[in-house]
């Protein structure tokens, strides 16, 4: 269907999760929903505190600027403004705004009567700025476990919560993530790869079919996954990398607290040769 005659067949009122009418309509290309009012709201609200918190500090320069959490000893408590209570506004303010972000893909999807596996694959998104911001600090027993909001900030937070745990490479969690995150890239890779060698051909040449696809992959290593395959295997590989990395980091310091290279240990205390 032509584009213009698709959306005059589609965009059309309702299949709103909340509100009726209010706010559904489009501008320009764009559409608005309630939810997409909430996002603009939130992330206007954030960045408006970010703003205010780094006028509060000692630097303009942008790698330097950070808002940070509470110092540790306010616990689970809230923080004056300028000792962290901004990073935990601002902390609402991102959920808001992501959560919005995702429920205004759920109601474009619903107009759509299309499935919700793009708001589910950012929902892992989401998930896994939740575990570093909210749930790792609320079973840790403070705010001040989150990270802060700064560009250099942030870097040094992750080194030093990594060497806190020794080396973070033997995390197992950590080995998986880096694991799917790289599958991810190869898959990617010759996903791309393959559609523009098949589908982009150069000038005065035809384009080759899906089937020239699967026979690549059939003659190169006797298996092709498929046109519908390669993108369940995407978004499958995808969702485990952010799952396992906010695994990762969720124990430690709340079920692990050792360096992460003694977790090996039931490997050497096995049974069959731990009292040779
Ligand atoms: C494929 C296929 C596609 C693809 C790709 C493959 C025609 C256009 C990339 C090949 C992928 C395979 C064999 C899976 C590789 C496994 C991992 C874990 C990376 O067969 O169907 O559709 O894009």
């Amino acid at each position: 269907m032509a584009l213009l005659s698709f959306e005059r067949k589609y965009r059309v009122p309702g299949g709103t999760l909340i509100g009726g009418d209010l706010f559904d309509f489009w501008v320009g290309p764009f559409y608005v929903g309630f939810f997409g009012v909430t996002t603009v709201f939130f992330a206007a609200l954030g960045t408006a505190l970010i703003f205010y918190g780094a006028a509060l500090g000692p630097t303009w320069n942008p790698w330097l600027i950070s808002i940070d959490p509470p110092p540790l000893e306010y616990g689970l408590a809230l923080a004056p403004l300028e000792n962290g209570g901004l990073w935990q506004i601002i902390t609402i303010c991102a959920h808001g705004a992501f959560v919005s972000w995702a429920l205004r893909e759920v109601e474009i999807s619903k107009k759509l009567g299309m499935g919700y596996h793009v708001p589910i694959a950012f929902a892992f998104a989401i998930l896994a700025y939740t575990t570093l911001t909210v749930i790792r600090p609320a079973l840790m027993g403070a705010w001040g476990h989150g990270f802060p909001y700064g560009i250099f900030s942030h870097l040094e937070w992750v080194n030093n919560v990594g060497y806190a745990y020794g080396n973070f490479h033997y995390n197992p969690a950590h080995m998986l993530a880096i694991t799917f995150f790289f599958t991810t890239a190869l898959a990617l890779a010759l996903h791309g790869g393959l559609v523009l060698s098949a589908a982009n051909p150069p000038k005065g040449h035809e384009m080759k079919t899906p089937d020239h696809e699967d026979t690549f992959f059939r003659d190169f290593i006797g298996y092709s996954v498929g046109t519908l395959g390669i993108h369940r295997l995407g978004l499958l590989l995808a969702l485990n990398a952010a799952f396992w990395s906010a695994v990762c980091i969720v124990i430690s310091g709340t079920i692990w607290f050792e360096p992460w290279i003694n977790w090996w240990d039931w490997y050497l205390d096995l049974p069959w040769w731990r009292d040779l």
